[in-house]
């Protein structure tokens, strides 16, 4: 061999032996970041696919805490200190055709009616504010030791939210505390539970700041589901700037139909999610 084959081979031999210890310790590295608890921000939860069925205005002053339909009728609850009101809507054009209005040192949020008794909660306060329907009237207030997000009813309790983790159930003649419940997504606190609705044996929350809307297993507590609202909340933005997060779902018993919207937005939607 000659002198000049010989060097080569020695190169190409170095160069080789360098490569596989490359590709060897690199994919050591990627063995060790895998093994990294990283896997708990990827979700094994299903998604759950929706379609637009129809495109309702919404008003853009509305800070949405609470989203209803009751008896066929929609109503809202909004937050923000001197802007916190309870409305009934007029689902066509998005304008309220009854408003009580809360005192300015009142932040509103979740709404949900039982027995025609509407149950309104406010964030800090500590306040639970309870309305006669038709006319709006306040009857009681109760006391409520947590932060108020959002609430709804099964039809016989209540279950309220308070952004943490847990979903509280009460008494709805005294607002006592009959059960907590922890959410758990893949093993984990599903965090931030905010704006609720019972439809049909599950418990849907909207996750706040996150465009997922949790569909809930209450008698476990676990996540089954998940709506990624996402193309909604970017088409919102892109017609008015100053929307918020997405909140507010509602779903009327009689036809079926899902609404959802969030905190500003120009429009509300009906959707109907895949099975
Ligand atoms: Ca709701």
């Amino acid at each position: 061999m000659k002198k000049s084959t010989k060097g080569i081979l020695i190169i190409v031999l170095l160069l080789a032996t360098g490569l596989i210890y490359y590709f060897y310790t690199t994919k050591e590295k990627d063995d060790v970041v895998i093994d990294e608890p990283v896997q708990e921000t990827v979700s094994k939860v299903a998604q759950i696919s929706y379609a637009v069925k129809k495109t309702y205005p919404h008003d853009t002053g509305s800070y949405t805490q609470g989203l209803i339909v009751y008896k066929g009728d929609m109503y809202e609850g909004t937050g923000l200190n001197s802007a916190s009101r309870l409305m009934k809507i007029d689902l066509n054009t998005g304008k309220a055709l009854k408003t009580h209005a809360l005192d300015k040192e009142f932040f509103g949020e979740g709404i949900t009616i039982l027995k025609d008794t509407i149950y309104q909660l406010t964030w800090q306060n500590n306040v639970v504010f309870v309305y006669t329907l038709p006319d709006f009237k306040k009857v009681k207030e109760f006391r409520l030791n947590t932060e108020g997000w959002g609430i709804t009813t099964d039809g016989k309790k209540l279950m309220v939210s308070d952004g943490s983790s847990n979903l509280y159930i009460y008494d709805p003649a005294t607002f006592s505390l009959l059960q907590t419940i922890p959410v758990k997504e893949d093993g984990y606190p599903a965090q931030y539970l905010n704006e609720l609705e019972y439809i049909d044996g599950f418990l849907y929350a909207n996750q706040y700041t996150s465009p997922y809307i949790l569909k809930i297993d209450p008698k476990d507590g676990n996540v089954v589901g998940k709506i990624n609202v996402n193309e909604l909340w970017q088409r919102v933005r892109s017609i008015h700037p100053g929307v918020d997060v997405p909140n507010g779902i509602a779903y009327d018993e009689a036809t079926k139909k899902i609404y959802i919207t969030g905190k500003l937005w120009p429009e509300l939607y009906e959707i109907e999610l895949s099975k």
